[in-house]
């Protein structure tokens, strides 16, 4: 298997604690693409994936998987033995509904923030984003205010739950992990007062899938291209 990926960046970052998760690494070779060039957006990769982003998983027949959720349900489901994706019909669909929560609520809602309202991963790439429009920044920064109120609704769940989806780490947490990163990299500040999601914050990071693995910040040769 190859992935397409660019470490430290926050989808990417998904894919490698499930691939820790299920010690599934060694099987797996990485391709680094270029985004600050923009290299995803150019032809040989839009045939990978068309819609131009990061990661994408090529089995070893040639098919591509695209999207961090439809990756992992392959990862986690090769060896028989889900644990990131339920087992049951319950288990998977409360999973997957929170999951999907996590992208909508947070982890898509940072992104149209840092891509829109700021200059985002720089020149290169301002141009396949969304056209100029009046308003393209306030949209944006509404959308820092949804990821904001994303968090919240995450803390109260996890006042509730150990977890994001019940109990049990899974998928949901990985996308909701991924988000808070992603904040942090487009300087959105968890609030203080989310104590739940902080201390649920503080004990993911200690997981050995997470910790020695991810990578939590975007990487420091990025930073540096970006200007930061
Ligand atoms: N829905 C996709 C989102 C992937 C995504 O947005 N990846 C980012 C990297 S963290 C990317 O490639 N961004 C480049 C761009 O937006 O041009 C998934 O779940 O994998």
């Amino acid at each position: 298997m190859k992935i397409f990926d660019r470490p430290g960046f926050p989808n990417p970052a998904r894919i490698r604690i499930v691939l820790a998760e299920k010690g599934l690494e060694p099987q797996v070779e990485f391709v680094s693409v270029d985004l600050i060039a923009a290299e995803h957006k150019q032809p040989a990769f839009l045939e990978k994936n068309p819609s131009g982003v990061l990661p994408v998983l090529q089995l070893d027949d040639s098919t591509y998987i695209a999207e961090s959720t439809a990756i992992t349900e392959y990862l986690d489901n090769l060896d028989g033995e889900p644990k990131l994706t339920g087992k049951t019909p319950r288990e998977k669909a409360v999973i997957h509904m929170m999951q999907k929560r996590a992208e909508t609520e947070l982890l898509d809602a940072v992104g149209n923030y840092f891509h829109h309202a700021t200059p985002g991963l720089g020149a290169d790439l301002q141009v396949f984003k969304s056209p100029e429009w009046v308003g393209r920044q306030e949209w944006g920064n509404r959308q820092r205010d949804k990821a904001i109120a994303g968090m919240k609704y995450f803390d109260a769940v996890l006042r509730g739950h150990s977890f994001v989806a019940g109990d049990v780490f899974s998928m949901a947490d990985i996308t909701v992990f991924a988000g808070l990163m992603f904040a942090d990299a487009a300087g959105i500040a968890v609030p203080e007062s989310y104590t739940a999601l902080n201390a649920w914050r503080a004990k993911v990071s200690e997981l050995p899938s997470v910790k020695n693995r991810s990578g939590q910040t975007f990487v420091t040769e990025d930073l540096r291209r970006l200007g930061f």
